[in-house]
């Protein structure tokens, strides 16, 4: 696929400024519109799009469906027991033999272990999050494992740039889950000028506009959970896709800022007792204590009165649930189609 006059058009300047030739003979946009970026040359896949690695829900048949529709999949690594990670990533290899990842939560007491088991395991890359220690990177780089480190700021991306990350994923506080201040809108861009290392966007990105908005604001690739909850092949309770997909634009808040871990989830009874307590003059102590397991409650039981059910602010345009391979398809094709 061709560059058309309207994509060089609305280049933005920056970029327009340093366009080059690359070693393939084509320019930064004509391997954009093509979705031939270096996120799909560095992890071998086919659409430049990784799935979130969401805690609890993460798992091997979800990280499989999306590799094996051509993005790459991400096994969450969470505050799991070593074991069963293991199990997931033996399962993952089973399932699929394209590229997936694992997601390695540094504040989890687990990820030291983590970061060894995907070493045994020759797992081909690696996302950090909710951290900022560059602990592993030695290791991870000595292994061959690909290092992507989710950023919430220019600074540490920067800093996960010196340390040898291979790229960063640059995430706005649209996302679900644990999350920081900045949003994708502004963030990406000033990830993109500060680092010489690909960038992909994360927060709020559920069709090809998002895609597209992205890849215009200097991203090479795009990592998205929410779209996924609401996949056929997510293994996460009915009750709570149903509410992924009943979610109008409203629907999510942010609670915890207070305990320095805030976490984007659906306005559900717990998330709005969390808020209530919050703004009474709750200690984070008791509040830790309120949501302990209430992940787990959302994923495995769907429990509308205790459960926490993270999600992204974009579930409010998520209608429907589809296989991973129709979500993607469709979303690369309509990027494609606004990028030309
Ligand atoms: O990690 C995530 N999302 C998650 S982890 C998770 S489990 C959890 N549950 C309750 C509390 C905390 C975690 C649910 N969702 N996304 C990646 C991410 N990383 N988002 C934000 C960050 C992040 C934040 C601060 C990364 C680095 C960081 O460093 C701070 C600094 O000072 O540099």
């Amino acid at each position: 696929m061709r560059c058309g006059t309207l994509s060089r058009a609305l280049l933005p300047f920056g970029r327009e400024r340093k366009r080059k030739r690359l070693s393939d003979g084509k320019s930064k946009v004509e391997r954009i519109t093509d979705m031939n970026t270096r996120i799909t040359e560095l992890l071998g896949i086919k659409y430049p799009i990784l799935q979130g690695g969401m805690a609890w829900v993460a798992e091997s048949t979800l990280a499989a469906a999306v590799s094996n529709a051509g993005g790459a999949g991400i096994i969450a690594g969470g505050a799991a027991p070593i074991d069963y990670l293991r199990d997931q990533i033996r399962r993952a290899k089973s399932l699929t033999d394209k590229p997936f990842g694992v997601n390695v939560m540094l504040m989890s007491p687990n990820a030291e272990d983590l970061a060894q088991l995907v070493i045994d395991e020759k797992v081909a890359f690696v996302t950090t999050g909710a951290g900022n220690r560059g602990t592993y990177m030695e290791g991870w780089k000595a292994a061959g494992i690909k290092v992507i480190p989710v950023v919430p700021s220019v600074a540490l991306a920067k800093r996960m740039e010196r340390s040898g990350a291979d790229a960063v994923i640059a995430e706005g506080t649209e996302s679900g889950g644990h999350i920081g201040e900045n949003t994708t809108m502004c963030l990406v861009p000033q990830v993109v000028d500060a680092v010489e290392i690909p960038v992909l966007a994360a927060g709020g990105i559920a069709d090809g506009r998002g895609v597209a908005a992205s890849f215009m604001l200097g991203a090479e690739g795009v990592q998205v959970g929410t779209r996924f909850l609401a996949s056929e092949e997510c293994q996460i309770h009915k009750n709570y896709k149903d509410l992924v997909i009943g979610a109008k634009d409203t629907d999510s808040i942010v609670t915890g800022r207070f305990t320095g871990h805030p976490c984007r989830n659906v306005k559900s009874k717990l998330a709005k007792k969390l808020q209530t307590f919050e703004k009474d003059g709750g200690t984070p102590e008791e509040f830790e204590k309120i949501s302990a397991g209430s992940l787990r409650k959302a994923v495995v039981d769907g429990d509308l009165e205790e459960g926490s059910f993270m999600c992204g602010a974009i579930a409010g345009m998520i209608n429907d649930i589809k296989p991973c391979k129709d979500i993607i398809e469709e979303m690369f094709a309509q990027a494609e189609k606004l990028l030309k």
